[in-house]
């Protein structure tokens, strides 16, 4: 069975999750969330790493006893450590954690007390009235646990784009590989590029006699086969990802592929203007009466619509059907048109690789110029530079640079924006800087007046230029804080300042919808990689993904300007 990055991430996951329900050293703890953190992030597949005999040691946080258990996994799709933690406690213990309010201890009471190990006798422990007897639970405790059990199970678990991606990625290879299979596509939430994904949903076209079906129900990653007939089925597989899959005939393939990207509320808004001018949309193809009129591709669809072809990112019926009408279609940027990269970190702080390596990825990407942004020293877990540091980073920058053929470093900082607004670094440092790049990494809990007070102030700084990860949000794993962001798009616009969409899979902040609102009001936006190790510049597709999404042109994309047209921007005026 082959075993994805997405993988290796959940177990050590649940390593942490077992040593922590154990009491174990926090260290062991924190060092297996922080691999479990790097696979899940990284581009290329461990396997195939291991593969061409690279050293995993390389990777952040990887450490020889690490790179051990990843091979184990890998080669055996077992890990001994997990299963012996496993025996030592129930499997499903770990689920209890992810219950809003119930951390190790607690988890610890409620197995060893009341011998609670699945979500379910949480909930009927809750309910009978059994918990607020534990020492350090009480009543109040105890509805709020009945609560979140409520909300728990209401939550569907989505996948984040990039780990969908690598479980997508190698079911299309299996599948183009099948006899008679033509064409593969995923579309869906997936095809849209939508920040998560709920299954994933796949097209085929394959001539008559080929055993598309039967291999796809027979892949080896497959855990259950909900369904299974003709022209589709629909799968688990072993990471908990459904899959749909389709057979469609060459015909109708554009009629199924616009149908199933969606989004849902796209495609009833598109019928409904076929309805009107006596036309019926559906998978098959577009109708009059029985006669069938188009369908061959999706271009053919919106034709006889009177529209033109509307990109995937844009089908969430969010105004592009009037855009369209109107030909007031945004021309999306596209990932060739990034011509640099304004944030990115070395080993001088918590980056992984070399100036010259991270200069020389981003070459090999396409990039003219990149961006060295380290932390700066107030982000003490990321060893942030203080002055003297960044001192000797911007010596050493100045003497690669001459070397570099084809590529540009610039300097830059990634500098903590301090809770009063004021900045990490003293003026005279950052005056020296090509761009400083600002970011909130501390006090994400302050009224929303405060926390847009403090970005305000620091935007006022005469050096600021770049405001990183806007939203502060993480998915899945922390909420945006609250700021009034149309409030900050607008002063950055008076200041000359800029917004980052940050491409980091994780994070996908700007939100789609803030790109808009930071276009209508004319501030540019940079898609940046936040590169941690040569391998993330790949990450870039996903942020052009969600720039696409928020209606961004190549024109509304700061880091699409050739490099002297990007430093003349960069020079503040304000
Ligand atoms: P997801 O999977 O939750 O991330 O989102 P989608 O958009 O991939 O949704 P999914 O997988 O339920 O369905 C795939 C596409 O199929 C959806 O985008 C549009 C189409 N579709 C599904 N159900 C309906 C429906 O009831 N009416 C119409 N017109 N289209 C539908
Ligand atoms: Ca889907
Ligand atoms: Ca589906």
């Amino acid at each position: 069975m082959p075993i994805h990055n997405a993988d290796i991430a959940a177990r050590f996951e649940e390593i942490a999750d077992r040593l922590e329900i154990q009491g174990a050293n926090p260290f062991r703890i924190r060092a297996y969330r922080n691999a479990a953190r790097t696979l899940g992030d990284l581009p290329q597949e461990a396997r195939a790493l291991l593969e061409n005999g690279e050293d995993l040691t390389r990777l952040p946080g990887i450490g020889a006893d690490l790179a051990t258990k990843v091979r184990e996994i890998v080669d055996t799709g077992h890990c001994s450590l997990l299963e012996r933690l496993r025996r030592e406690l129930p499997p499903a213990v770990t689920e209890l954690l992810r219950v809003p309010g119930l951390g190790p201890k607690r988890v610890k009471a409620l197995y060893h007390d009341l011998d609670v190990q699945t979500v379910e006798q949480l909930y009927r422990a809750a309910r009978d009235g059994r918990i607020r007897a534990l020492p350090g639970f009480g009543e109040k405790t105890e509805l709020n646990i009945l609560q979140a059990v409520e909300a728990h199970a209401s939550k569907t678990h989505r996948f984040k784009l990039a780990v969908a991606a690598q479980y997508a990625d190698a079911l299309t290879a299996f599948l183009e590989a099948v006899p008679g299979v033509k064409r593969v596509t995923v579309a869906g939430s997936f095809r849209r590029m939508r920040e998560t994904v709920g299954d994933l949903d796949i097209l085929v076209t394959a001539a008559a006699n080929s055993p598309v079906m039967p291999r796809f129900t027979a892949y080896d990653e497959v855990a259950d086969v909900l369904s299974a007939g003709r022209t589709r089925a629909s799968v688990v597989l072993n990471s908990g990802l459904q899959v749909d899959l389709r057979v469609v005939a060459q015909a109708s393939y554009g009629a199924a592929l616009h149908y199933f990207t969606g989004s849902k509320a796209h495609n009833i808004a598109i019928r409904r203007i076929a309805q009107k001018i006596g036309l019926k949309v559906n998978e098959y193809g577009v109708f009059r009466g029985s006669e069938r009129i188009a369908g061959d591709d999706e271009a053919s669809v919106y034709a006889t619509v009177g529209l033109p072809y509307i990109p995937p990112e844009l089908r969430e019926n969010r105004g592009e059907i009037e855009a369209a009408r109107g030909g007031r279609l945004p021309d999306l940027v596209e990932l060739a048109d990034l011509r640099g990269d304004l944030h990115a970190h070395t080993k001088a702080t918590d980056g992984h690789d070399s100036l010259r390596d991270m200069a020389l990825a981003a070459k090999a990407m396409g990039l003219e110029y990149l961006a060295i942004t380290e932390h700066s020293r107030h982000l003490t877990v990321a060893r942030g530079l203080d002055p003297l540091r960044l001192a000797r980073q911007c010596d050493e920058i100045d003497r690669l640079n001459p070397e570099l053929d084809g590529i540009t470093l610039l300097k830059g900082i990634e500098v903590d924006i301090l809770e009063d607004g004021s900045l990490d670094l003293p003026d005279a440092v950052l005056g020296r800087l090509d761009l400083v790049v600002g970011a909130v990494h501390s006090q994400f809990h302050l009224s929303r007046a405060k926390q847009t007070a403090r970005i305000l102030r620091a935007m006022d700084h005469p050096h600021f230029t770049l405001l990183a990860h806007p939203s502060g949000r993480l998915i899945d794993r922390r909420e945006p804080y609250d700021v009034d962001m149309l409030c900050i798009i607008r002063h950055a616009k008076e200041r000359g300042c800029f917004l980052e969409l940050n491409a980091h899979p994780e994070r996908l902040d700007l939100l789609d919808a803030q790109c808009q609102m930071a276009k209508e009001e004319g501030v540019l936006v940079s898609v940046n990689s936040d590169a941690h190790s040569t391998f993330d510049f790949s990450n870039l597709k996903y942020g052009v993904g969600q720039a696409r999404r928020g209606w961004l042109e190549k024109d509304d994309v700061l880091n699409t300007r050739p490099l002297a047209a990007l430093q003349r921007l960069l020079k503040r005026t304000m």
